[in-house]
């Protein structure tokens, strides 16, 4: 069989299994992916995400990790556009790729399908390898390199006729592949609207997010103190932010289909009780609830740290309570923290005083000094 029969073989069931993209790109490094990459982490854009800086090599090149690699099938799944529920004024706004399952188990289930007719279909004995967010690749550079769309300034991964709430996920191979030499075209031309929405300045050029300034990173990544200056300008996004892509014009197309796993009904939804959330005083209770959902990422520690500084900002009463049981009883001094913050702006000098007589953490009556003292 020749290499044009087996890519539309490839084609056929990535869509049969529900990939809206299936480009197909060169297992080969891009010196210009590898530049902007090595200066981004020069600059320390990656904030602490150690693993992103630790081998370059690696992240720049598919063969490092997949040395048999020949071609690298980039596919493309959806998920909702359409725009949260009404909004419940003690709830904190979850982002959209969080709504529903956790998308690396579903989307490599599918892969694994995928792979498997592939098999059936082509030759047995032709070796894959999978990637959903987890491995060492960069996945919107192999994406737009295989004509699955281009990139945005906003620096997310744009599909014609579809947007950017997309998952990326790859299907590296032995087998070879006819390459879409060129990315699909489209661009952003004078717009700069995401550049503009951004709510802390983390898009500082086009094309170039600087993490440490990025709400998403502080919501999900972020397993520490959240910078004060960054905290109210989190509004009432308690997981991820989409703001730069909500405001973006290739995002209003009708919502497609979706996959079933990642509607609302399927995993959280978009809007979470602060109240609940704050309530959350073990990881067993945190895994029992979020197990199956992307926002298993922020641990327990990150989500009740979230909550907090939501709770301050939407100025919750019903959250008092839970706020003070956070800053006098939980084990995180990171929770304790936020918690002291979030009392400091709700006004609630007398539960920060009390405090202060048993608190040992420098960092937790750091806190409490600043909350005290009216600072933010
Ligand atoms: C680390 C990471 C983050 C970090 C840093 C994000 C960033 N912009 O770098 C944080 C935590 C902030 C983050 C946030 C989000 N993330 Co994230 N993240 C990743 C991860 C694991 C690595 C990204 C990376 O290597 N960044 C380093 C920079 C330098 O690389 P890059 O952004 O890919 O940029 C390359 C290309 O864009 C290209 N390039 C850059 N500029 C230009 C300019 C031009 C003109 C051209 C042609 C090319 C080009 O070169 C760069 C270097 O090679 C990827 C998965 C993966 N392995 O790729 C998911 C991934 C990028 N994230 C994803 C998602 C969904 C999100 C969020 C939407 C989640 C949310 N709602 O909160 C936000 C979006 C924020 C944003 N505007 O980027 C999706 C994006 C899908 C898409 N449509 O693009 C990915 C691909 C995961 C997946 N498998 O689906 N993320
Ligand atoms: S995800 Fe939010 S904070 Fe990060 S660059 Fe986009 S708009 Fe800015
Ligand atoms: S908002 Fe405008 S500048 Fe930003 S990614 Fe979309 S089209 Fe490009």
């Amino acid at each position: 069989m020749n290499t044009t029969a087996q890519s539309a073989i490839v084609r056929r069931l990535a869509e049969k299994h529900g990939f809206i993209c299936a480009g197909i790109g060169p297992a080969r490094p891009s010196g210009e992916d590898r530049r902007r990459y090595l200066d981004w982490c020069e600059k320390g854009f990656a904030a602490d995400m150690g693993y992103l800086v630790r081998d370059p090599s690696s992240r720049t090149d598919p063969k490092m990790f997949f040395p048999e690699a020949r071609s690298v099938v980039s596919l493309v799944a959806p998920y909702p556009i359409a725009d949260c529920t009404e909004e419940d004024p003690s709830s904190g706004r979850v982002a959209r790729y969080a709504w529903g399952r956790d998308y690396h188990v579903v989307i490599e289930d599918r892969l694994k399908r995928l792979a498997g007719d592939l098999k059936k279909e082509i030759f047995p004995e032709i070796k894959i390898c999978f990637a959903v967010d987890s491995k060492p690749l960069l996945e919107r550079s192999l994406a737009a390199r295989a004509g699955c769309g281009w990139i945005g300034k906003n620096t997310s991964l744009i599909v014609p006729r579809r947007g950017s709430f997309v998952f990326l996920a790859e299907m590296l191979t032995d087998l070879p592949l006819d390459e879409r030499s060129a990315a699909s075209g489209g661009a952003c031309g004078s717009c700069r609207r995401c550049i503009d929405h951004c709510p802390t300045g983390a898009l500082v050029a086009p094309y170039v997010l600087d993490s440490r300034k990025c709400i998403a990173y502080h919501t999900i990544e972020n397993k520490g103190m959240i910078p004060r200056e960054i905290r109210s300008l989190i509004e009432d996004r308690l997981f991820g932010c989409d703001a730069c892509q909500d405001v973006c014009p290739h995002n209003r197309h009708p919502d497609g289909s979706p996959w079933p796993e990642f509607s609302p009904s399927s995993g959280t939804g978009p809007w979470l009780d602060l109240v609940e959330i704050l309530g959350l005083r073990s990881d067993e209770e945190f895994k029992t609830k979020f197990g199956g959902s992307p926002l298993r990422r922020s641990k327990r520690t990150g989500l009740v740290r979230n909550a907090c500084v939501v709770a301050a900002n939407k100025k919750v009463p019903r959250t008092i309570p839970l706020l003070k049981e956070c800053l006098s009883k939980d084990v995180s001094p990171v929770i304790r923290g936020h918690a002291a913050w979030a009392l400091g702006v709700l006004g609630e000098g007398e539960a920060l005083r009390e405090a202060r007589l048993t608190e040992k953490d420098p960092l937790v009556l750091d806190e409490i000094d600043v909350a005290v003292a009216g600072g933010r």
